[in-house]
């Protein structure tokens, strides 16, 4: 009974802590890649047009979103507190001054979903959590489920070969938690079920 209790201990830790930890996405809900700022809007170069790479932890593989474009990310669950993304720009990164709008969406499908504006990212400063709190109070929601970043680089502060804000990673906080994760839930449910007969 003891082991009982202490695996059911260490379960509801584990959990604590997931509850803290970040998110990555692990969807590709859409994809509306733009082009380069060529004058004759070349398309992106292939390796750089992997809608996967923006998925998991970060790791300097990336999708650029192209001038203009953008991508819809899953979780995978319903998310709330706040919304981390991590660019990549190779080179001098004062030469290539990216940025892209982030929003939240909550719906059944990337198309159908409503989406609220959350903040504007740069690539000079990436990797910083973006809080949810003031959406809130314009949405009336606490959780979402989709991460929608548009590429809104000025195409006149850069050169020809740019292809607009590059999506390592996105992070949020799952709250409602993801099929495998309510299991865990359950089976912890059943541990403290029967502690408490004891
Ligand atoms: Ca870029
Ligand atoms: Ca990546």
């Amino acid at each position: 009974m003891k082991t009982r209790v202490y695996a059911g201990t260490a379960l509801a830790l584990a959990l604590a802590s997931g509850a803290a930890a970040q998110d990555f996405a692990i969807t590709v809900e859409a994809v509306n890649q733009g082009t380069t700022n060529a004058a004759n809007h070349a398309p992106v170069g292939p390796s750089r047009s992997n809608p996967a790479n923006a998925l998991g932890a970060p790791n300097d593989m990336f999708f650029s979103l192209g001038m203009g474009g953008s991508m819809v990310l899953g979780f995978g669950g319903e998310f709330g507190t706040s919304v981390t993304v991590w660019e990549t720009t190779v080179g001098n990164i004062a030469n290539h001054p990216e940025k892209a709008d982030v929003f939240v969406g909550y719906g059944a499908s990337a198309e159908t979903a409503e989406f609220w504006f959350v903040d504007t990212v740069f690539n000079t400063a990436d990797g910083i959590p973006l809080s949810l709190a003031p959406v809130g109070a314009v949405s009336g929601r606490s959780t979402y489920n989709f991460v929608r970043i548009v590429d809104t680089s000025n195409p006149a502060a850069l050169p020809e070969l740019a292809d607009g804000f590059d999506v390592d990673a996105v992070a949020v906080h799952l709250v409602i938690p993801a099929p495998a994760s309510a299991a865990l839930l359950a089976t912890a449910g059943l541990v403290g079920v029967r502690r408490r007969r004891r």
